[in-house]
């Protein structure tokens, strides 16, 4: 066993889950791997359960009743991550987005001690780190950032960023069962109370490459309750009720 964990949570990923597990465990950073699948009709899981037989102990699943949205699956996931001991915790997605190459980099950077949250992070030194989205789609996730920087004040570029490290103190010290959001606004609500907490986070740059295969999940309601969480999360802060 290894004492990093990623969490991968999983909707209908049957063409990217193997190739994933597969790439995680040949990194030289030893991750462990926790599915947590929402039971997609598609299989997910069942690919995952043959996998297992090959990477008995490193290879975890979480099989969740039904589909509740990202927030909900890694929150069950950080219960189980804490309970299993892990001392670094990882956010990846499952469709190759997230580069899963750079969890080496991040892992040292908590290693190090150099923060206590590590965000791989599409914005940062004036560069935009995504490869083939529409005109669209950037601006959106952009001005989305540049909202929540401006109404919250946290130093953090990336906010919405869904490619996160955390040690385990922070997740202990959350109130897992207090997080309200689960689209979008469930990424900038964890570094918020975060960073209100004191916690120091460090972003380092990554590409981010939209999805080759499989379908997205992303809808209009998930951005909706990004913008008016957003403004949720700063009222409770400055009325102490955070
Ligand atoms: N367990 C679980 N996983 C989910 C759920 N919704 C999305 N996911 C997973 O969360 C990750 C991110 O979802 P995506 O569909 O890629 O969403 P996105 O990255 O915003 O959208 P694209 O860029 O278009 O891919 C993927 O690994 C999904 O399989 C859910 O309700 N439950
Ligand atoms: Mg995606």
């Amino acid at each position: 066993m290894s004492n990093a964990l990623v969490i991968i949570p999983t909707y209908n990923e049957k063409e990217n889950i193997e190739d994933i597990i597969r790439y995680v465990f040949n990194l030289d950073g030893a991750f462990d791997i926790l599915v947590v699948d929402d039971n997609s009709p598609d299989g997910t899981a069942e690919i995952v359960e043959n996998l297992q037989k090959e990477f008995q102990e490193r290879l975890h699943l979480l099989n969740r009743a039904k589909k509740e949205g990202l927030g909900k699956a890694y929150l069950a996931g950080f219960r189980w991550a804490l309970q299993n001991d892990y001392a670094y915790i990882f956010e990846m997605d499952a469709d190759f987005s997230h580069p899963p190459k750079d969890l080496e980099k991040m892992l040292e950077i908590l290693e190090n001690n150099q923060a206590d949250v590590v965000v791989g992070s599409r914005y940062l030194q004036g560069r935009i780190g995504v490869a083939n989205w529409d005109l669209k789609r950037i601006l959106l996730s952009y001005f989305a950032s540049l909202y929540v920087r401006i109404i919250t004040q946290i130093p953090v570029k990336d906010t919405t960023a869904g490619f996160v490290g955390y040690k385990r103190k922070v997740l202990e010290t959350i109130d897992l069962n207090n997080i309200e959001f689960v689209g979008y606004a469930f990424q900038i609500e964890m570094k918020y109370k975060a960073w209100k907490k004191g916690f120091v986070i460090k972003e380092t740059p990554i590409i981010f490459t939209d999805r080759e295969k499989g379908k997205s999940k992303m809808h209009g309601s998930i951005i909706s309750e990004a913008a008016w969480g957003v403004l949720k999360l700063k009222i409770k802060s400055l009325t102490g009720k955070l």
